[in-house]
């Protein structure tokens, strides 16, 4: 059987803002909360920026952006995930007119993805708030935030409307139930109750559709998506118990997208809220809001995880999201279990779901490169084991669009090096561009391509017949 991917599959590669700009408080940047975590996404944050901070400095895409635009489009990108730092935009996030400087580097950016046909697609929020909002407002446990955040978008879409067609409102939306803090909440993490949780979650809810509403009222032809972290639950046995345990957890999950892509709160989350004191303010007119839905929805796979009804490991976090170990997989130097097939059993099941179409827009491998220099004298990266763990991924993918599920397209994560948001290294490597910047900043900056960026440039231009 020839399976293939549809003529239009939008090939490309993610990053954001906060990982690879760097120029933390050039041309009128306010601090965003990304800038005060030098230990990573789960903080602690630090009063103001430390010189360890590596995020502050990213990999300078800030004014290197034209040499790395130019390296995708001769991987032949089609697509290029990217998000805009809402801090270059409103520095403190409550300010009267938004920062004309921080608006210009946008359009350039995009300009020079149009220059090479490149299709931006661009996330409003990926991990980020401006710190004055979090320290102010405690990011979206408060209402006010919401008023800020539509400014942001209003302003944004207003801007770009010429340039930008498809668009994600927040990174990772379901992360928050395990990294407050990425919500620019500052209650410590032990002290924030499950109440305040869901009612930043469900601040960010009605964000989130509000801005799909406005994005489609400003731009007609675009196309808005919401982002997820995917990471599906098995029963690590056939024990029912652990059945239902997995089954949970990822309806913990799936709530995220149930409200954003359906347009209201689920049948089974009342139960949730009850049995977990979870005590809502909704004000009128936010069911209103929240069937405005998503045209489509995106998601980062990494890996899959296992639930058991009896393990205190289930509680600790083996990942990003929860679980015990799968006894049948290998996994990544960081602990990642590496899981190909579960991405073509998320693809059917979210589309099963949702009847919508689907965009992957962040997987791959993080790993140590050794940057060596070949028989000409060319400094590069043998990355065999990047290129497995992509081949073997898209392998599934193939099989789930042979399955069915419609698929827009695939940004492989961090398409060059950049500064890994978990531990704020940059040894933490998911690139098929190699970044001469080492863990305590020394490095040159230069860009070098992998065996890697050759292997992607044949996938895409042939459209995974080279696979
Ligand atoms: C996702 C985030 C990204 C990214 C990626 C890899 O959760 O959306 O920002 O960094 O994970 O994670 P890490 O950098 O920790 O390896």
């Amino acid at each position: 059987m020839n399976k293939k991917f549809p003529e239009n599959f939008l090939w490309g590669g993610a990053v954001a803002a906060n990982q690879c700009e760097g120029a933390y408080d050039e041309d009128g940047k306010g601090l965003s909360i990304e800038d005060v975590t030098p230990k990573g996404i789960r903080g602690p944050i630090t009063k103001e920026p430390t010189e360890e901070n590596l995020k502050l400095k990213g990999i300078d895409f800030y004014h290197k952006y034209k040499e790395d635009i130019k390296l995708f489009s001769e991987m032949g990108f089609k697509v290029f995930r990217l998000s805009i730092a809402w801090t270059r935009i409103f520095p403190n996030g409550d300010e009267e007119n938004p920062n004309e400087l921080g608006l210009e580097f946008y359009d350039d950016i995009f300009d020079e993805c149009h220059k090479y046909g490149i299709e931006p697609l661009v996330t409003i929020s990926h991990y980020e708030m401006p710190l004055y909002l979090a320290k102010k407002y405690n990011g979206w446990s408060s209402r006010k935030t919401i008023d800020f955040f539509e400014k942001y978008v209003r302003t944004i879409f207003n801007r770009y409307k010429n340039k930008v067609k498809y668009w994600l409102t927040f990174n990772e939306i379901n992360s928050i139930i395990h990294m407050p803090l990425l919500a620019g909440i500052m209650t410590p993490a032990d002290k924030i109750t499950k109440s305040e949780i869901y009612q930043a979650i469900h601040h960010q809810l009605v964000a989130s559709a509000l801005a799909t509403k406005i994005g489609h009222e400003i731009i007609p032809n675009s196309k808005i998506g919401c982002m997820v972290i995917a990471v599906p639950i098995y029963p690590l046995t056939p024990d029912p118990e652990d059945v239902m345990t997995a089954f949970k957890a990822d309806r913990e999950n799936l709530f995220f997208t149930d409200v954003q892509v359906k347009g209201k709160y689920p049948f089974y989350i009342k139960r949730y809220f009850k049995e977990n004191n979870i005590d809502l303010k909704i004000e009128l007119g936010d069911e209103e809001i929240l069937k405005n839905t998503v045209d489509f929805i995106s998601f980062s796979y990494y890996m899959s995880a296992c639930a058991s009804s009896k393990s205190e490991e289930n509680k600790k976090s083996g990942n990003m999201i929860m679980g015990v170990k799968n006894p049948y997989l290998k996994e990544s130097e960081w602990g990642w279990q590496i899981d190909p097939k579960g991405l073509r059993y998320v693809l059917n099941t979210f589309y099963e779901r949702y009847d919508k179409p689907l965009f992957i827009v962040e997987n791959g491998l993080g790993a140590k490169d050794e940057l060596i220099e070949d028989e000409n004298g060319n400094k590069t990266v043998i990355d065999d084991y990047r290129i497995k763990y992509l081949n073997d991924h898209i392998i599934e993918i193939k099989e789930a669009i042979e399955d069915g599920v419609e698929v827009m397209g695939y940004t492989s994560w961090g398409c060059i090096d950049l500064v890994s948001a978990s531990t704020a290294e940059m040894s933490k490597r998911y690139g098929f561009i190699y970044v001469d910047r080492n863990d305590d900043g020394s490095g040159t900056l230069s860009r070098y391509k992998k065996k890697s960026f050759y292997w992607y440039k044949e996938l895409i231009e042939t459209n995974g017949e080279s696979l």
